[in-house]
């Protein structure tokens, strides 16, 4: 009743942001992002009929807040397979936790593959993806490598799949890292806030759909510039409304807009790159890989920046005990 898995995290290029579903977790727009290859989550879970109650280990520390989605998660594959038996959960992240490099998609994409592994349940696709999406709305992203679509299904749920595999179209992806620290205010409570009181709210869900499937359409035509502009104004849109929700939400650091400066200077001088920023002060930079140099060093020279993560695409979650 043990078993380990890996996830990676994704970083989305058309944002999800605000849920038409609070309950379900159901997202209000559809997503597209890209699986990282090189920084990741591994989480083993273990059934055990003598535990009193959930244990949950992150980063070698005892969670208390995180814990509560944890059970939730875990109280749904225990329903499924007709059992009581309590867990201790051990997750451990290679990169910060909660700062905005998406942590928690590839945490519960890691928690339902092992907890999915060690109940022998062996649940389709998608039923992963509704109890990864009703965890955490990026989580399902995770569970699929390469480039990834979660759309909203005509049936009031969600599916997700990849629509290019990771070595099809090799990138390199540069992510700045600006500070450590947890974010102040969660993507949850940061989405409920931008719904109910952005006066943008609703014409960023209603001009979400057309960017989704126009970006959709540059990956199948592998074309890097298109998919980078769609991609740089999703994330822009996406803090349009963050920024005018009620209290407003300001993600950046100082740091944040000089490294998208330095991108944006780049391209002007002929470099194929774009970047794209979550709900953290990371700023993430895409390129390919025949640039992958000089975009790091324009991150890297920006004060402010402590250190530059280099990735590549990456593969969906995966059993490795
Ligand atoms: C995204 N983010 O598309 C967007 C952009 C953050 C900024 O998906 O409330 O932590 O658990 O569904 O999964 C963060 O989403 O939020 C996120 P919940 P989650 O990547």
């Amino acid at each position: 009743m043990r078993a380990t898995a890996i996830a990676q995290p994704n970083i989305a290029l058309i944002k999800y942001w605000g849920k038409r579903d609070c309950d379900l977790n159901l997202p209000a727009v559809g997503s597209l992002s890209v699986t990282l290859g090189s920084i990741g989550t591994r989480t083993t879970v273990e059934f055990d009929a003598t535990l009193n109650a959930d244990r949950v280990y992150i980063n070698e520390q005892e969670a208390d807040s995180a814990n509560r989605r944890v059970e939730n998660c875990l109280d749904r594959f225990r329903e499924k397979a007709g059992i009581a038996h309590k867990a201790i959960v051990t997750t451990a992240n290679d990169f910060p936790t909660g700062a905005g490099l998406a942590s928690s998609a590839s945490g519960f994409a890691a928690l339902v593959v092992a907890a999915d592994r060690a109940l022998e349940l062996n649940l389709g696709a998608d039923e992963l993806v509704d109890l990864a999406r009703i965890s955490s709305g990026s989580a399902p992203r995770s569970l699929f490598g390469g480039f990834v679509l979660l759309e909203n299904d005509s049936g009031g749920g969600t599916r997700c799949s990849s629509v290019l595999a990771p070595e099809t179209w090799p990138w390199s992806i540069m992510i700045a890292v600006t500070s450590d620290a947890p974010k102040k205010v969660s993507s949850t409570d940061g989405m409920e806030s931008s719904r109910t009181t952005s006066p943008y709210f609703s014409r960023w869900v209603e001009t979400h759909d057309a960017d989704l499937q126009a970006a959709v359409a540059n990956i199948e035509k592998r074309d890097f510039e298109k998919l980078g502009e769609l991609a740089e104004r999703s994330c822009l849109k996406m803090h349009a409304v963050a920024m005018t929700s009620s209290p407003p939400l300001l993600y950046w650091s100082g740091a944040t807009l000089e490294c998208a400066q330095n991108i944006r200077e780049l391209r002007k001088s002929g470099v194929s790159t774009f970047f794209s920023i979550d709900a953290g002060p990371q700023l993430k930079a895409f390129c390919l890989p025949e640039n992958s140099e000089m975009v790091r060093e324009s991150l890297e020279s920006v004060p402010g920046v402590l250190r530059v993560i280099s990735s590549k695409l990456g593969e969906g979650a995966r059993i490795v005990e």
